[in-house]
């Protein structure tokens, strides 16, 4: 038997990933334990921690925002403990080259890491080498040993459910939190040029079905036993594209709306949903969906980002989910490139029509890797910010005035007679305004996942810095606390 500990730092949200390797290694006889950053503000804290539960190995799952936080806490642990230290998640896997390049990971997953951690597991445990177990990394003194991809599961029932207790035996409030959050599939079939989903096309080219589902059965069962252990009112299916193969969805929702039939919001394309689906998850008890838009301009999304969605397909969605009044949130993206603030006046007012319950703005950003980060590298449209990160260049020098969108964008959503004067607004330096206003963005997806109130104050005030800074920069201020 062997154990690992894994540092995690996702605030109000337990990664899935992590949950996932965890039952599986315990199923198969290896112990796991888990470290929220935000409970160590002293790095001496984590240090005694890591002493005490004395684990073989530290694993960390990485988004490519947190890459360099992690880099520095992994610092501390290697020169402090020298214990050997794991990374995995989407950022090994968008970025394994970069991820090599720090030193002090010994060893970087790439890929779905089921088999392969479980594989290192054995090893460790029986003090067996392990250079050549498929989807690993592994550093050696002067170079890095890469290991073939394995097939990629097409069973994904074989594995047990995401291990909550982990995380949920540890940490009362996550376990108390009323909205429980749940992934019935693995990949997506679109490929939109910013998403780290057309990179995962090409890396595992040859390697099987990248789009994979569990069973019905399997989520039902899945569901009915987080229930039945944890308090839970209200689900949301993380799953990037919920609509994807009618019939299992349809399947679905029948066996939901007979064993369930609690409240749920997912996350949903506009092509590949029809009147019957939407009217099948009304009935399910869907309250919300949401879905990306990005840009508001037909061409962009085309050209650019390569979302092949038509403003159409957006029309048509949003009618038939006013129709059964089902709430609906887009996400957009601002700041692409070359854009300017007429532009971004009019990717509102298209937003606009479809008169949607809120919208997600965000600030573009381009990882390194992504095709987005190529295409425009080639044609000289992008700089680099930080070492995994590029953004537009700022050809119309007014991504200052842009940026504001973060916190006008729900005012004008929720204010559309606002919209004639969308470009003074955008030009107001009302930074005093701004936190209240992003405070209503946040408002609005806590009644749209209908978060009870109470629940919704207390998750406000514990990660106030993180809706006020944004998770990322928070993030890296306990870092910097946690500095040796
Ligand atoms: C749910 C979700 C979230 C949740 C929870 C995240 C979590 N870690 O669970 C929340 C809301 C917190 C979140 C936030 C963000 N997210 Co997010 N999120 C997702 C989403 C939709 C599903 C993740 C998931 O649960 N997958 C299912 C599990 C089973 O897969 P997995 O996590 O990849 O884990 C497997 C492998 O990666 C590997 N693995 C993972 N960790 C480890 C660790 C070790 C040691 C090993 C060996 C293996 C290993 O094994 C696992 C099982 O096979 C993905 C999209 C997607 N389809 O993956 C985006 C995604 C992960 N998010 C992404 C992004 C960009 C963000 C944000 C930056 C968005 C934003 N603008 O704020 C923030 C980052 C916040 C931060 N901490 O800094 C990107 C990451 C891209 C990148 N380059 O890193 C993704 C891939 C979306 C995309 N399509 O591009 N997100
Ligand atoms: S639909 Fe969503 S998950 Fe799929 S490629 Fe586009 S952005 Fe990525």
């Amino acid at each position: 038997m062997a154990k690992i500990l894994f540092i995690s730092d996702n605030y109000l949200n337990e990664s899935l990933g992590i949950m996932c390797l965890s039952s599986y290694l315990k199923i198969n006889n290896h112990k796991v334990d888990i470290a929220l950053l935000s409970e160590y503000k002293r790095v001496d804290d984590l240090l005694k921690f890591i002493k005490e539960i004395s684990c073989d190995i530290i694993g960390f799952s990485v988004m490519t925002p947190q890459a360099s936080a992690f880099q520095h806490i992994s610092k501390i642990i290697k020169e402090r403990t020298h214990h050997t230290i794991i990374w995995g998640g989407p950022h090994c896997t968008l970025m394994p080259d970069e991820t090599s390049k720090d030193g002090y990971v010994d060893i970087i997953c790439v890929g779905e890491g089921e088999e392969s951690l479980l594989e290192l597991m054995n090893r460790i445990d029986a003090r067996k080498a392990f250079d050549d177990i498929p989807n690993l990394m592994i550093k050696k003194k002067d170079r890095w040993i890469r290991n073939e991809l394995c097939n990629l599961e097409a069973d994904l029932d074989k594995y047990p459910f995401p291990d909550r207790a982990l995380y949920y035996n540890r940490y009362p409030f996550l376990r108390n939190f009323l909205l429980k959050k749940f992934v019935t599939m693995r990949g997506c079939p679109y490929d939109c040029f910013y998403c780290f989903a057309p990179n995962l096309k090409e890396i595992y080219k040859g390697k099987g079905a990248l789009v994979r589902r569990h069973s019905v059965e399997y989520v039902i069962a899945e569901i009915e036993s987080v229930i039945s252990k944890y308090p839970t009112k209200v689900l949301h299916f993380s799953d990037d594209t919920f609509n994807t193969n009618k019939d299992w969805v349809m399947n679905f929702l029948a066996s939901y709306k007979e064993n369930i039939a609690l409240p749920f919001t997912c996350n949903i394309t506009v092509v590949g949903i029809d009147e019957e689906m939407v009217k099948g998850l009304k009935a399910a008890g869907c309250s919300g969906v949401a879905f990306g838009l990005e840009s508001g301009i037909e061409s962009v999304r085309f050209k650019v980002l390569n979302k092949k969605f038509k403003n159409l397909d957006f029309i048509k969605t949003s009618r038939l989910l006013h129709r059964y009044k089902i709430k609906f949130i887009i996400s957009m993206l601002f700041c692409l490139p070359n854009e300017t603030i007429e532009n971004v006046v009019e990717s509102i007012c298209f937003a606009n029509l479809m008169k949607p319950w809120g919208i997600r703005a965000s600030i573009l950003k381009i990882f390194k890797g992504t095709k987005l980060a190529k295409v425009l590298l080639e044609r000289g449209l992008c700089e680099a910010v930080g070492e995994f990160t590029y953004q537009p260049k700022d050809l119309h020098n007014n991504h200052s005035k842009i940026k504001n969108i973060l916190w006008a964008g729900n005012l004008l959503i929720k204010f559309p007679m606002l919209l004639p004067f969308a470009k003074k607004i955008l030009y107001f330096p009302a930074h005093c305004l701004a936190v209240p206003l992003i405070m209503l963005s946040y408002w609005t997806d806590v009644i749209y996942h209908k978060i009870p109130l109470v629940q919704a104050l207390g998750y406000f005030w514990s990660a106030r810095k993180v809706f006020i800074k944004g998770l990322a920069s928070e993030q890296a201020d306990i870092y910097r606390k946690i500095a040796p």
